[in-house]
């Protein structure tokens, strides 16, 4: 016999999760803590999206519309509260975005009545996800997120391939958003973020061109382009600012997390970088620092990931997944750093701005090789031998 719930049960159920205190895991290298609790997850999808609480019309109150998964989220801090628009994925693997909103970044995020209605484009958009928020200094904060078509060329009976491409949006206040043009490019795209400033008097754009749907091919890593007008949005000349190599953790693609942190030695970049092993692909998170005067000149690339899947959230609906797409610096250079783990649920680890540029700043690049990660591991060594001979 199916247990049955009742309705209050469910609610008080619900609530006892949403209003669940979070705390940090000191498990700490002292780059990061993570939080012990997800922040978002299917879980907390509100009861009214998901059940017909009629017991006329659904006697068994049975869940009607199921959400798979609440993952890659953008975020930003509005009026004094942490934001998240969170990509929710149905049953139907249909992705959309809602807003979800906590007091203090951590926990207590609420989503808001209704998922973001945004309008289509045109007809052949089939699935949208990933958005990353900017608040530019045009007064605007804009979204761009990733929308997927069938591939119109696609052999007859082949119903897997697709075309990725940008969609933007913007609004004022997070409620009324207003659609603009698809950004127009020669390649595929996926993981576009818009730079917060204007650079040389136009709109920045970093990119991530791509050869086909999964693989980046001969697109080099992430790129950078210069917009004059987000209606009429079009990439032109699209340079690579931070490449892929050869045997390290973005071999097979990489891409632009949020949007980058302005600090006082350069601009701090979070990004995903993947490659392809025997379990599929694995995603970790990486940082990287641009120059103030250049954002298009790479000024630190610390070797290897900052954040790879740890213990459950290494288990998911794709598996050994990190990917992050939000993060929110407050004014005491606290960062809040959003992930989701294996494209299922919604995580938060917190570090500070003056932490992660020193990480970066740092920490050895990558040599490509054994060998020179093991002179760099010895050349530690032996600074602390010195250091150790000298305090005795
Ligand atoms: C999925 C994305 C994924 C992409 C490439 C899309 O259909 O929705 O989560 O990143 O395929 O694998
Ligand atoms: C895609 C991304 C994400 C997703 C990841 C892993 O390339 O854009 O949507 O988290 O793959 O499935």
């Amino acid at each position: 016999m199916i247990n049955k719930k009742t309705l209050s049960e469910l609610i008080s159920e619900q609530e006892a999760l949403l209003s669940l205190p979070n705390t940090p895991v000191d498990d700490s290298n002292g780059l990061f803590v993570r939080y012990r609790n997800p922040v978002l997850t299917r879980a907390h999808v509100p009861l009214v999206w998901r059940y017909d609480f009629d017991l006329r019309t659904n006697p068994y109150l049975m869940e009607r519309i199921g959400v798979n998964s609440v993952m890659n989220s953008a975020a930003i801090k509005y009026d004094g509260k942490y934001l998240l628009v969170a990509r929710v994925e149905g049953y139907d693997r249909k992705s959309f975005f809602a807003i979800a909103e906590s007091p203090n970044g951590v926990d207590n995020f609420r989503f808001r009545k209704y998922p973001i209605n945004i309008q289509q484009y045109d007809d052949s958009e089939t699935n949208v996800y990933d958005i990353r928020l900017t608040r530019h200094e045009d007064g605007y904060i804009y979204g761009i997120f990733c929308v997927e078509c069938k591939d119109p060329d696609a052999a007859p009976g082949d119903l897997s391939s697709a075309i990725a491409g940008a969609g933007i949006v913007r609004t004022k206040d997070l409620i009324e958003w207003e659609r603009l043009p698809n950004l127009k490019s020669r390649s595929q795209q996926r993981n576009v973020v818009l730079h917060p400033e204007f650079v040389a008097g136009k709109y920045a754009l970093y990119t991530r061109p791509q050869d086909s749907f999964i693989n980046a091919g001969n697109g080099g890593g992430i790129g950078w382009t210069l917009i004059g007008d987000m209606s009429n949005a079009k990439v032109l000349d699209e340079k690579i600012i931070d490449r892929r190599y050869y045997h390290t953790i973005k071999e097979v693609k990489n891409g632009e997390g949020p949007h980058p942190i302005k600090t006082s030695k350069g601009w701090l970049h979070l990004a995903h970088g993947v490659r392809s092993c025997a379990a599929g692909l694995r995603y970790v998170l990486y940082l990287y620092m641009t120059s103030l005067d250049d954002p298009t000149e790479l000024i630190a690339s610390p070797a290897g990931y900052f954040m790879a899947p740890y213990g459950s959230e290494r288990i998911g609906d794709v598996s050994n997944v990190l990917f992050s797409n939000g993060w929110i610096t407050d004014q005491d250079g606290k960062v809040f750093i959003y992930y989701a783990s294996s494209d299922t649920r919604m995580h938060v680890a917190l570090s500070t701005v003056d932490r992660l540029t020193d990480y970066c700043l740092n920490t050895p690049p990558d040599g490509l090789r054994s060998s020179t990660s093991v002179q760099n591991i010895t050349k530690l060594i032996n600074k602390n031998y010195e250091y150790l001979k000298a305090q005795n």
